[in-house]
């Protein structure tokens, strides 16, 4: 059965989906939702337990919540961890992921200067060097182990906005963070998804009036 993802065509919450399917390798269509009628007759269709989106069908699920979304991929192809104790760290170092990606979710709807500084002055000296730290003292490829989880690429999104939105120096301070960004940016599957139609662009004027409109 085809997979597809259901969302704006925007980052948002759906980036991160994207960028896991495009980690596991999996192909899928995308449908995005672009007018009030669409969203409304979706949430009839019942395949909304929040009426939120993203949704992700697959295998015969309907599946909300990027975090339940995330877990699913994780576990099926082999992105969390081999042994449970693994696995929590996976979902720490995601958890955390998450936590610090939140001042870039906001921009769409709050003053974007205001993000970018917190994200500058609060987030990045917060997180940085937590990442770091766990790199360096656990002297794996990958945040846990040398296998790819989706903690990496939860942090990855996190990366890839502080490269695009505050500059790749400031991640001068975080060598080994950076030399792994690199990496994580350079394999095969991400390098392909950030060149390709499923990376989306920064939010565009157009892409904040769609949101508003389309789901609120
Ligand atoms: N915790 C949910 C939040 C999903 C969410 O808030 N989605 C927004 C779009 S980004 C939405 O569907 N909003 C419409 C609504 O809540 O009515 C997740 O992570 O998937």
């Amino acid at each position: 059965m085809a997979t597809k993802l259901t969302y704006v065509n925007g980052r948002g919450r759906g980036e991160l989906i994207r960028i896991i399917l495009a980690g596991v390798g999996l192909e899928y269509t995308e449908e995005y939702l672009t007018t009030k009628e669409q969203w409304e007759e979706l949430k009839k269709s019942g395949k909304l337990l929040y009426n939120q989106v993203p949704l992700l069908e697959i295998d015969g699920l309907e599946l909300v919540q990027t975090g339940a979304i995330a877990r699913y991929l994780a576990r099926k192809y082999n992105m969390y961890g081999s042994n449970d104790q693994e696995a929590a760290k996976v979902d720490m170092y995601y958890e955390g992921s998450r936590d610090f990606y939140s001042v870039f979710i906001a921009m769409v709807f709050t003053d974007e200067n205001e993000c970018l500084k917190k994200a500058k002055e609060v987030m990045v000296p917060k997180y940085l060097p937590v990442y770091e730290k766990i790199l360096e003292t656990g002297n794996t490829k990958y945040l846990v182990g040398d296998s790819i989880s989706i903690a990496d690429l939860g942090l990855l999104e996190c990366l890839l906005a502080v490269e695009e939105f505050l500059g790749m120096e400031l991640m001068d301070s975080y060598p080994i963070l950076k030399e792994y960004y690199q990496k994580l940016k350079a394999l095969d599957r991400i390098s392909t998804f950030l060149k390709g139609p499923h990376r989306k662009m920064r939010n565009t004027e157009e892409y904040v009036a769609t949101v508003r409109k389309v789901l609120y």
